[in-house]
């Protein structure tokens, strides 16, 4: 028995993984295993000699058992020794510079001049983009012929052959979102709306998709004189300039009357736009008081109410601004353009990102 017992404690103590431990225990103490095989011979001794073989054998059994259960042990935490050296992680190693975006200049004049009338007092109104007929045109007092309705210059959403209600469009300027705002809280308001709007052009100067902010204030005595004071307000915030001049020049619009076309003051050195100092002038926005026939449209009185709006191009504000000349480095997926004005772009690592490579 000794002879056993040495044979499988060696086997165990030596074993090279958990496969080589099974086999030894199935050849010792499994159902045929030599062990087992013993006990079953006790059934066939005397008393005298069971009693002696009996607790040896049994002792043989609970020492292999135990040896194997040691050994399955030691095998499992050198295992597990060898992943902790080559599975180790140095969390001391500097992460790697990530291509981080940045705001898009048209959201961030945007921000900056939402900021500014903020300030003075007007909320934002927002409405959808595709947008009725009546909202878009009629409401404004835009006649069914006028050139902007045609075909030519605005994007008709499609309707099936049999169906003759007037398509939708999408919004030319965000004059219909102003249009629903007074519609739903009535009067008294002031309000901006800024966001997207369409027009069947392109060009140098021109995206068939830009981007417009209109204002609106209205109550019983607003005049042109308040709208004057709101621009020049807006302008030498929104260009950093302790005062700036504007000019009136009598216009037309449909939607407003009288109608005015605003110029800032501006001057060119060496070919460079100054804003806000010499004798020049450069046109940025369409403004004037609502028409009566708008204020009704809009569920207005127009004998007890009145006011001014405004309109202008966010796109070229930010080009102002930020002295970009070309519109279309906006929307152009070539983002060489954006960057050469100063704006950190996705395959430029920005000042933020740590290392620079
Ligand atoms: C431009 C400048 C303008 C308005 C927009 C407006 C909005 C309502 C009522 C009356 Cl709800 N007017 N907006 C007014 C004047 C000019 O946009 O150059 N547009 C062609």
């Amino acid at each position: 028995m000794d002879a056993v017992k040495a044979k499988y404690l060696g086997g165990i103590a030596e074993a090279a993984d958990d496969s080589a431990l099974e086999e030894l225990r199935l050849a010792a103490v499994g159902k045929k295993g030599e062990v087992s095989l013993k006990m079953r011979e006790l059934g066939k001794m005397t008393p005298d000699e069971r009693q002696v073989a009996g607790p040896a054998l049994n002792a043989l059994k609970n020492e292999i058992n135990s040896a194997l259960a040691a050994k399955k042990e030691a095998l499992e935490d050198a295992a597990l020794n060898e992943r902790l050296q080559s599975e180790w992680i140095d969390v001391s190693l500097a992460g790697r510079p990530r291509r981080e975006g940045t705001i898009h200049p048209v959201s961030q004049v945007t921000e900056e001049v939402t900021a500014i009338f903020a300030d003075l007092g007007f909320s934002v109104a927002e409405g959808p983009q595709i947008e009725s007929d009546w909202y878009n045109f009629d409401a404004l007092n835009i006649a069914p012929e006028h050139p902007a309705r045609q075909e030519h210059d605005t994007f008709y959403m499609h309707r099936d052959e049999s169906d003759d209600r007037p398509p939708h469009v999408l919004r030319t300027h965000t004059s219909p979102v102003q249009i629903r705002h007074m519609e739903k809280h009535g009067v008294p308001c002031r309000i901006i709306a800024p966001g997207r709007v369409y027009r069947a052009d392109y060009d140098q100067t021109h995206t068939p998709m830009f981007h417009q902010i209109e204002g609106l204030a209205i109550d019983k005595d607003i005049s042109m004189a308040n709208l004057k004071w709101v621009l020049e307000e807006f302008f030498a915030a929104f260009f950093d300039l302790d005062g700036i001049k504007t000019r009136f020049r009598a216009s037309h619009f449909p939607f407003t009357e009288p109608s005015a076309e605003v110029d800032i003051q501006c001057s060119w050195v060496d070919g460079q736009l100054r804003i806000g100092e010499g004798d020049g002038w450069m046109e940025v926005l369409g403004s004037g008081m609502v028409h009566p026939h708008v204020l009704r449209s809009a569920g207005v009185d127009p004998d007890e109410w009145q006011g001014f709006a405004f309109g202008m191009g966010i796109d070229r504000l930010a080009m102002l601004k930020y002295g970009i000349p070309d519109l279309r480095a906006f929307f152009d997926s070539d983002l060489r353009w954006l960057r050469h004005y100063g704006f950190a772009c996705l395959d430029q690592p920005s000042i933020h990102a740590g290392v620079n490579r």
